[in-house]
């Protein structure tokens, strides 16, 4: 792979200095990113759109995932994924946004544990090597705010989550913080491109609605692609894309690496 590029050239907040250093740096790290791998790995999709363009993923990033983990390798791979930039004793917590010991791992109610954003309900694909241990969905959480928003679709409002605020939730559907939103469409969007239903799991795909239960679907897309333009590629979600591909999995998320083909598929 010629072109790949090393896990601390995308690793921005722990260079990041202050002011038009900062701003100079992201644009780098955009510049880097946005393209460097269209000759390579994405060379069989560049140019595509639609189905065409969907299909060409899936078999990129299923024929490339050579690295699959079991569910308790999980654990230390998110230790290295989820890496507090400013601390590399911690974790960020996805949803609460907060820095804490990668040691307080368990079942407490403020220890972390993984959140599947993809509920596994959804398609009831359990924690086998599977989709239920895909790292490209799997993050740290608080253990309460993960149970509060347990295995609801996402959508937009509701009562604001106490202990993780800018989180919102009601009966049906969590809406997490603006800086996760992002994050979270394009994680269910990897979901759905990977998971077509081979290898004996079932065939994810996003849809418009709520309350979707069991049913490999996860709501809304309407949502989910508006908040994958609201909360573009943070260099965070960029460094724990290339070390998923570079020391885990072997394979990508597309659109982290390409956030427009979001709107070319859906
Ligand atoms: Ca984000
Ligand atoms: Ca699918």
């Amino acid at each position: 792979m010629a072109a790949q590029i090393p896990a601390s050239a995308t690793a921005g907040p722990a260079h990041r200095t202050s002011g038009s250093a900062t701003a100079a740096h992201r644009a780098s790290i955009s510049s880097i990113s946005v393209g460097a791998y269209d000759d390579t790995y994405y060379k069989d999709a560049v140019g595509k759109t639609g189905k065409t363009l969907k299909d060409a993923l899936h078999r990129i990033i299923s024929s490339t995932q050579t690295g699959k983990l079991t569910y308790s390798q999980v654990w230390d791979a998110l230790k290295n994924t989820d890496q507090d930039p400013a601390n590399s004793a911690n974790v960020i917590l996805l949803y609460s946004g907060k820095s804490q010991s990668k040691n307080s791992n368990g079942g407490d109610p403020d220890d972390w544990n993984r959140e599947h954003v993809w509920a596994k309900s959804h398609g009831d694909f359990g924690t086998a090597t599977g989709p239920g241990t895909d790292l490209h969905h799997l993050r740290p959480a608080d253990v309460s705010v993960n149970s509060t928003r347990g295995n609801k679709d996402f959508d937009n409002g509701g009562t604001e989550v106490g202990e993780a605020p800018g989180n919102y939730t009601d009966g049906d559907s969590f809406e997490p913080r603006d800086a996760d939103k992002g994050d979270v469409a394009r994680m269910i969007l990897y979901m759905a491109v990977r998971y077509d239903g081979g290898d004996g799991f079932p065939d994810l795909e996003p849809n418009d609605t709520v309350g979707n239960g069991s049913k490999p679907n996860i709501g809304r897309i309407s949502v989910l692609k508006e908040w994958s333009r609201q909360d573009p590629p943070s260099a965070f979600e960029k460094r724990r894309n290339q070390v998923i591909f570079d020391k885990y999995q072997h394979n990508r998320n597309p659109f982290v690496d390409h956030p427009e083909w979001v709107n070319e598929i859906w």
